[in-house]
């Protein structure tokens, strides 16, 4: 290639990615007949937007390059968001919550994402896991203790299930907890926790008794940071979601007080299981976030990126894979609000919820894919946000239940109904 040539090809890369990195998003038209949403979820989609934009756009390249948010940034921004209310989302307001629906949830939940998954994993693991599981199985004592400062982003918050030997396997867990007076003694470990090395408030799931069936003897526990004996690990470095930290927590006899029990002694399956029906449901929102942000960027680079004399969106490859992606997308977020919708009218049924995370979690990588394979060669250097949706996607196929847990539930309840 001679100097010349090159200047110029140069020059053609740094116009269409400045343009992309310049250009501000516009808000995208939503078909109301399509999703049904009420003027005010609308206005909340925008809020949500013009927020994400400010905010978290600044953001979302550099902390996946950096592995995540210092801890001075992390609590600035939290206060932000708590100020916004988009913590508490479907909590009540006395608790200092918005009293909003799942459905609002998942409009948040899916614009966050669409700007940053990780910011999006982070904030959901606050807001989902950690005050939803207190505000659906706390004391009204426990409740008034943390949920506000959690809604007020003044406290950071994060859900231990996970352990090294245990995933899928969920009730194989060995973090143990062994009664002392008033107190519970806990040892052992957790992995891969969202929000690990922030979070001053952990929900964490212990065995208390292991005599009996091994779903039976376990409880959840509300676990603070300053506790003694209670430590995390460095920050996990992760394919993707790499803006979100996570990281392994560490029991050395690590003492609980009883009061801190969530849900019942040796009920924590119930807590647990729960819960996980509405993680699958809320975390839904990330795929679909990220199925738009790869329809915001390889849509807008097809109309800019010139072969052959014309802009690539004129080829009829390029085309169909635009339409099978906007075609995922549309299908996965009806898909998902329509499951929302049954869940806030009380119909939680976690073969919908399975099915529902399978759906939009694999569709959000073949998404992630396509956009890669628009951008071409540019689709593989990190100087354009596609690499990173994609590394980002794939934690939709695993976390909160991997795909096959999901088809494993989901056939599970259809051979119920056929029996
Ligand atoms: N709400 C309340 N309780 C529920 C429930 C729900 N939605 N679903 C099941 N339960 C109860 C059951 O009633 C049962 O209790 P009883 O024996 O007293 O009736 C108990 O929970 C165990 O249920 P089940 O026997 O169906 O669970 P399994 O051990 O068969 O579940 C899978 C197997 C794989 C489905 C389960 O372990 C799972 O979802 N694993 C994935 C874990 C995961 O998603 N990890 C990622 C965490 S990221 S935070």
């Amino acid at each position: 290639m001679s100097s010349r040539s090159g200047k110029i090809l140069q020059m053609g890369y740094h116009q269409i990615r400045d343009s992309l990195q310049r250009r501000k998003l516009s808000f995208y038209p939503i078909n109301e007949a399509l999703y049904g949403l009420t003027p005010d979820q609308i206005q909340l989609r925008e809020t949500v937007f013009n927020f994400s934009q400010k905010e978290l756009a600044p953001l979302a390249d550099r902390l996946d390059k950096d592995n995540g948010l210092d801890t001075s940034e992390r609590k600035i921004l939290w206060r932000k968001i708590g100020e916004m209310g988009f913590f508490g989302i479907t909590t009540k307001s006395k608790y200092g919550g918005s009293d909003l629906s799942l459905l609002d949830q998942i409009i948040i939940g899916e614009e966050f994402s669409r700007i940053s998954p990780a910011m999006g994993m982070s904030i959901g693991a606050q807001s989902n896991l950690c005050i939803n599981q207190l505000d659906r199985n706390g004391t009204e004592e426990q409740k008034m203790k943390y949920i506000p400062k959690l809604c007020s982003g003044e406290w950071c918050g994060a859900l231990a299930m996970s352990e090294a030997g245990s995933g899928s396997d969920v009730v194989s867990m060995r973090l143990q907890a062994d009664r002392e007076g008033d107190d519970f003694v806990l040892n052992g470990t957790k992995f891969w926790i969202t929000n690990g090395p922030d979070a001053d408030v952990f929900i964490v799931y212990a065995k208390t008794d292991l005599s009996s069936q091994p779903h039976h003897g376990i409880t959840a526990f509300i676990v603070e940071r300053n506790f003694l004996g209670f430590s995390s690990g460095p920050k996990l470095d992760k394919l993707g979601m790499r803006g979100s930290n996570t990281s392994e927590l560490i029991f050395d006899n690590c003492r609980v007080p009883k009061e801190n029990i969530l849900g019942g002694l040796n009920k924590g399956v119930y807590v647990l299981m729960s819960g996980l029906d509405i993680e699958r449901l809320v975390l839904s929102a990330g795929p679909v976030g990220v199925m738009q942000a790869c329809c915001d960027t390889a849509f807008k680079y097809a109309n800019e990126r010139k072969q052959f004399g014309h802009n690539i969106s004129e080829f009829q490859l390029i085309q169909a894979k635009m339409a099978d992606m906007h075609t995922r997308l549309s299908a996965s977020r009806s898909f998902l609000y329509n499951v929302a919708r049954a869940c806030d009218n009380g119909f939680i049924c976690n073969k919908d919820c399975a099915t529902v995370a399978l759906f939009c979690g694999e569709n959000s990588t073949k998404s992630a894919l396509d956009a890669v394979q628009i951008l071409g060669g540019n689709g593989y250097i990190n100087d354009y946000p596609t690499g990173r949706y994609l590394r980002d996607s794939k934690l939709f196929e695993i976390g909160g239940g991997t795909s096959e847990v999901r088809r494993l539930v989901i056939g599970r309840e259809i051979n119920k109904e056929y029996k």
